[in-house]
């Protein structure tokens, strides 16, 4: 059995006004709770940093560029990497990264059981918009602040598993998946800050976000034989509520173990990697059954 305990630390709210310092405290104690029941891998949400900083629209880069950070690891984060070595557990999370060269991305990073980063992914898929929007409840503003992803949805191998990753928006599209799928990932995880309410459709709810969440995840991994771990940020972040709903997914398509609130929360599961197997050499064997020939226009503008 090839098994990996591993841990879903959702956070609860980072308020506007929350130093990083505060939150990595905070990830902190999840990472010992982590550590208390067994984790060898413990997944942190997207952009775990800060307060979910694109529902605020601002005009001054210099503004914008305070919430992003210009190494990894840096003072505030290097705590997080200190704990990986010292206890032997891999984390991986998601925060706002600048460049050298200034670019700007929705940026990940997995380590491995050393506290060395291993693996970095950035957000291919951006929701929301560039301008202000007068039309929305809220602002969303991805497409301003982010750049589209550069590294496409590499894997990596380490804990003797293929790990892949992606960000939130990532979860909602089957590509994404399957593109990590054709290089054998055994664990995708993800991590996400998803509003509870649309700011666009009044009337959908929590209750329709969780199922649309939930059945993204549960589909991406049952068609590509893999574990799937999402980790929300949640809560009500300076009077906007994030939803929770943290799950870790089995290859075939069953939530394992879920979070029961909004807060800092820590799901575990023990996960066995050998589970993808059977899926990987039957009915989702890629050589053997996928049609190519007629996927063509997936590619096509
Ligand atoms: N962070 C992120 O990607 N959130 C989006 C919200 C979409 S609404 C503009 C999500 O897909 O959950």
């Amino acid at each position: 059995m090839r098994e990996i305990v591993i841990g879903g630390a959702q956070l609860g709210a980072i308020q506007k006004s929350d130093s990083r310092e505060t939150v990595v405290r905070r990830m902190l104690a999840l990472l010992e709770q982590a550590r208390q029941q067994g984790c060898e891998l413990v997944v942190f949400p997207e952009l775990a940093l800060t307060t979910f900083f694109p529902r605020w629209y601002m005009e001054d880069q210099r503004e914008v560029d305070t919430w992003f950070e210009r190494e990894m690891p840096n003072e505030a984060t290097r705590p997080l990497f200190d704990f990986s070595r010292e206890h032997g557990i891999a984390i991986t999370f998601g925060y706002a990264e600048l460049t050298p060269e200034g670019h700007h991305y929705n940026t990940s990073v997995l380590t491995d059981r050393q506290g060395n980063i291993i693996g970095k992914y950035r957000k291919v898929h951006l929701p929301g918009h560039v301008e202000f929007d007068t039309g929305r409840d809220f602002q969303h503003l991805e497409k301003r602040y982010f750049e589209p992803g550069d590294l496409g949805f590499p894997t990596w191998e380490n804990q003797d598993t293929v790990i892949g990753m992606c960000i939130c928006n990532d979860r909602r599209w089957p590509e994404t998946y399957r593109v990590m799928g054709l290089q054998g990932v055994e664990l995708v995880t993800l991590g996400y800050n998803t509003p509870s309410i649309n700011s666009q459709k009044r009337g959908e709810g929590e209750q329709q976000r969780l199922f649309h969440s939930e059945l993204c995840m549960q589909a991406g991994a049952y068609q590509n034989a893999t574990w799937v771990v999402g980790v929300a940020k949640a809560g009500v972040e300076d009077g906007f509520p994030l939803m929770g709903g943290s799950v870790i997914v089995d290859p075939n398509g069953f939530v394992v173990a879920r979070a029961k609130g909004q807060d800092d929360e820590l799901i575990v599961h023990r996960c066995d990697m050998d589970l993808c197997n059977f899926g990987k050499t039957t009915i989702f064997d890629f050589a053997r059954h996928r049609r190519i020939e007629h996927y063509g226009i997936i590619t096509r503008q």
